[in-house]
């Protein structure tokens, strides 16, 4: 199993997400749910990244056909949908995932105009994923058609809100491996389905519990996490 590794960001800084664009992950995930990324941040952050060695994808703020559009349209590798409550959620994010007859995304792109690569419909369709966010008991009832649903290319665990969800601590959701435990269920699910399967980490040993589960797309850390780990090491540097 080999692992993806992305960082969850918040800042709407071009220069700083440049710089965590060429910094070796995997891909970036843009938070416009919890992140004060808006619609025109948006805009402006995907033309910066457009030349940039490492994809995006954006964390869209709900299920929201308008925002889903938008983010493809600015450039985004693909969408985290979250809060999904049921496979009724999941098929409206998968439709406005993809253009007709796949789904019912509008046309607008922008990627094109700033030298992206996707220019027609069916290119869009192909290269686009939509990663549908496991993270209510809802999702998790109905994690296997939802994984059946056309159109959901991943699920997406997120072990804060799932676990709030289910009455527990991410901590005790991390650890538990038993084989109908929910992270079990979700794996089993995609894996069924041959869909992708991945989940929000935000620190390296929340990462490695999520790797152990068999979740191998992670984001390990976010922007803030690598500025606190930075400044840790700095002034370590300078005590020791
Ligand atoms: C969760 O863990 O609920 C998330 O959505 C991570 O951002
Ligand atoms: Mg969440």
């Amino acid at each position: 199993m080999e692992t993806s590794r992305g960082i969850w960001t918040s800042t709407t800084d071009v220069d700083l997400l440049l710089r965590l664009a060429s910094g070796g992950f995997d891909w970036l995930a843009l938070d416009a749910q919890h992140g004060p990324v808006d619609r025109a941040a948006l805009h402006v952050i995907g033309r910066a990244l457009a030349g940039a060695p490492t994809p995006f994808l954006v964390r869209v703020p709900a299920v929201d056909a308008a925002w889903i559009g938008a983010a493809l349209d600015a450039g985004a590798a693909g969408v985290i949908v979250p809060s999904v409550e049921g496979v009724a959620d999941a098929g409206r994010a998968a439709l406005a995932t993809r253009y007709p007859p796949l789904g019912d995304r509008s046309w607008g792109p922008f990627a094109p105009l700033w030298g992206g690569t996707t220019t027609t419909p069916e290119e869009a369709n192909q290269a686009v994923q939509c990663w549908v966010m496991v993270e209510t008991s809802g999702a998790l009832d109905d994690v296997d058609v939802i994984a059946a649903t056309p159109g959901v290319d991943g699920l997406f665990v997120g072990p804060f809100d799932l676990s709030l969800s289910l009455g527990t601590t991410p901590e005790a959701l991390l650890a538990d491996h038993d084989p109908t435990g929910p992270l079990a269920r979700v794996v089993a699910a995609a894996e069924r389905q041959g869909i992708l399967v991945g989940g929000f980490a935000g620190a390296p040993e929340r990462a490695r519990a999520l790797v152990s589960h068999g979740i191998p797309f992670v984001a390990v850390t976010s922007d803030a996490g690598v500025v606190e780990a930075g400044v840790r090491a700095v002034l370590g540097d300078l005590d020791a």
